[in-house]
């Protein structure tokens, strides 16, 4: 028999079973969290997304502890900016953007401190790190492959930024046919009213793109 728990998530409670779900982890990168990466230069006050970092830990640890797949995911670009679009090169009109120079290294590229997960939440030995280039973790990456290579079908979701990166991963994901269940928590925005609505439009319409939960629900329901 699988080892099948219930989240109490909202809209109503749903089951996962340990060996069928994964802890996807989203950007939880220094250009995002930290002074002088890409939020800050998109004009963001990163402290406000620092609070996602303890509640993730518990997610993390919960998962791991627990056996589960867990994946990290990571926005960034070649050196090159080959894998670029010129669109979002230029978006903002920024006088710091993507590629260029800042204090943590160039801007949102690929083996540059800024593009770096953050050190709470260091990636374990054999944790596959997805490295995208777009805001969602399922374009043109190999996460449907490693997710379907280990019959994965429940997506446990925490990361950055609330109604981007997280809002386009769970949307791709649940055209893909995986549950989402999103830990309020350990998702975070620069703008609270985008964190509220945006958490409000994934359980809305019966859940219409996956369930919400919580880093306290998460442990009960890996305890239940
Ligand atoms: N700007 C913003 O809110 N987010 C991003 O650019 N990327 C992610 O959400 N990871």
């Amino acid at each position: 028999m699988p080892a099948t728990h219930v989240i109490n998530a909202e809209p109503y409670p749903v089951k996962f079973e340990l060996a069928a779900t994964a802890l996807l982890v989203i950007d939880m990168q220094k250009d995002f969290l930290e002074p002088g990466g890409f939020g800050e230069m998109l004009g963001n006050d990163v402290s406000l997304l620092r609070k996602t970092i303890a509640p993730c830990q518990t997610a993390l640890n919960a998962a791991r502890s627990a056996g589960l797949t867990v994946i990290h995911t990571r926005e960034g670009h070649r050196a090159d900016l080959a894998d670029a679009p010129p669109t979002k090169l230029s978006r903002g009109n920024l006088a710091t953007g993507i590629g260029d120079d800042g204090p943590m290294g160039r801007i949102l590229i690929r083996g540059e401190p800024g593009h770096d997960i953050i050190a709470e939440l260091a990636p374990a030995e054999g944790e596959p790190v997805i490295d995208k280039p777009g805001k969602g973790a399922f374009y043109e990456t190999d996460l449907d492959l490693i997710l379907k290579n280990k019959t994965i079908r429940t997506l446990i979701v925490c990361g950055v930024t609330t109604e981007v990166c997280v809002h386009t991963t769970v949307r791709e994901a649940n055209d893909r046919g995986y549950e989402c269940i999103v830990l309020e928590d350990c998702v975070g925005s620069y703008f609270p009213e985008f964190q509220r609505i945006g958490i409000e439009m994934i359980k809305a319409q019966g859940g219409i793109f996956g369930w919400v939960a919580d880093s306290k629900k998460f442990v009960e329901a890996l305890q239940s």
